[in-house]
């Protein structure tokens, strides 16, 4: 299926490397790049920081984001960027576990998709500094479309320790 030009926000996360080049840094680099010999649009990339590990994992992470325009449908780029993650090395393996490469959908000009896996926006990304901190240096104006805020407010509400419900709204 496809739909009229559309944008979405990609959040890209690696925290195994693939060899002694191929650093968490190197390949979400790598893989930035990668996206653009998809059938897309690269509009814009995020600098790529450093996180510490939210779950199981003990590995520093490195994250980024990137802006893409085209005129897959979420599940359509969905499957590509799931294909693009075995190209750099992922192997199923415990949710949440390392990863040399991983490529969730955040956001699309489209506003809300739900379905059996896949769930768009994705359903943790308000309460993560390490999505919306490189998200905010790219499209800081962007509106989270079920809660009516933009990403740069989602940001300094990471910051400050209002309790806030499972999809981010203040209690
Ligand atoms: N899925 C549903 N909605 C989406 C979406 N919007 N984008 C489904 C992408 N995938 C989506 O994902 C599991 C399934 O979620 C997919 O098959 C898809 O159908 P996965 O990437 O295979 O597995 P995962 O990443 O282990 O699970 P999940 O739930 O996506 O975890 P997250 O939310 O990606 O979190 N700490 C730091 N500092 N930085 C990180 O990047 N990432 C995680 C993983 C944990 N801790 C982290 C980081
Ligand atoms: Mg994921």
């Amino acid at each position: 299926m496809s739909v009229t030009r559309a944008s979405y926000a990609i959040a890209l996360g690696s925290n195994r490397p693939l060899s002694a080049r191929l650093t968490p840094q190197a390949l979400v680099i790598a893989a930035m790049a990668a996206l653009d010999q998809l059938p897309l649009k690269l509009c814009a990339t995020s600098p790529v920081i450093g996180s510490a590990p939210l779950g199981p994992s003990l590995r520093r992470y490195a994250n980024a984001a990137a802006i893409v325009e085209t005129d897959l449908s979420p599940p359509a780029l969905l499957l590509r960027l799931k294909t693009l993650e075995r190209t750099f090395g992922r192997r199923s393996g415990q949710r949440w576990g390392a990863r040399t490469l991983d490529l969730d959908i955040i956001l699309w000009s489209g506003g809300r998709w739900d379905q059996r896996g896949l769930h768009v926006p994705h359903e943790a990304f308000r309460q993560r500094a390490f999505v919306l901190s490189p998200l905010a240096s790219i499209t800081p104006l962007w509106r989270d479309p079920v809660t009516g805020l933009r990403i740069r407010h989602l940001l300094a509400r990471t910051r400050q320790s209002k309790p806030v419900d499972r999809i981010g709204k203040p209690l």
